[in-house]
């Protein structure tokens, strides 16, 4: 501490103006944050979920969507490709799913058991996996590639061998196997 009352209120006076910069740039730091939220929030629509869909997760293999041999991916009615699978310790069902390229494609997926989450990578696909909840996401894979999905919540201790493929082929091709089969999937059964 210095005695000398010139030099102590300078020194004041330069603690009091880098204290405002520093509050000035932390200040202008969270509005740049909120704006960046506000804009890819409505830019991008990445919106919270407008609705909760529930499901009983102890009945997932007795009726419902969710039954075994309506896993997988599915060209409905409709035209549009729904893709349904099912998370559980410690393991996706199916493991590897098969998707267009360059199609709309719904995904749709709810646990057994405890809480887990996916992420496809090289895309911005990413859910949680809630048990009595089914997440949907709506999304678009450009070009024939191989993605891998792993389980991004811990959920038990086999958790880091929890991941699958997501296998993306041509368009043409899928809408050709999926005129022979009524359930698509990577998997060799
Ligand atoms: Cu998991």
């Amino acid at each position: 501490m210095s005695t000398d009352s010139n030099h102590s209120s300078g020194g004041h006076a330069v603690a009091l103006r880098a204290e405002r910069r520093w509050a000035i740039f932390a200040g202008a730091l969270i509005l740049l944050m909120l704006a960046v939220i506000v804009y890819s929030g409505l830019h991008w629509a990445m919106m919270p979920p407008s609705r909760v869909e529930t499901i009983d997760p102890s009945r997932l293999q007795l009726s419902g969507e969710f039954v075994e041999d309506n896993l997988g991916t599915a060209v409905e009615p409709d035209g549009s490709v729904v893709v349904r699978f099912v998370a559980q310790q410690y393991s996706f069902t199916p493991q590897c799913l098969l998707v267009p390229a360059d199609t709309p494609v719904t995904i749709r997926t709810t646990s057994a058991d405890v809480v887990h989450g996916l992420l496809v990578t090289d895309t911005n696909i990413n859910t949680m996996v809630v048990p009595g909840y089914v997440a949907t996401l709506n999304t678009r894979f450009d070009k024939p590639v191989d993605h891998t999905m792993p389980c991004h919540e811990f959920c038990g201790f086999g958790h880091q061998a929890m991941w699958a493929h997501v296998k993306v082929i041509d368009k043409a091709a899928f809408f050709e196997q999926a005129r022979q089969s009524r359930r698509l999937s990577c998997v060799s059964r």
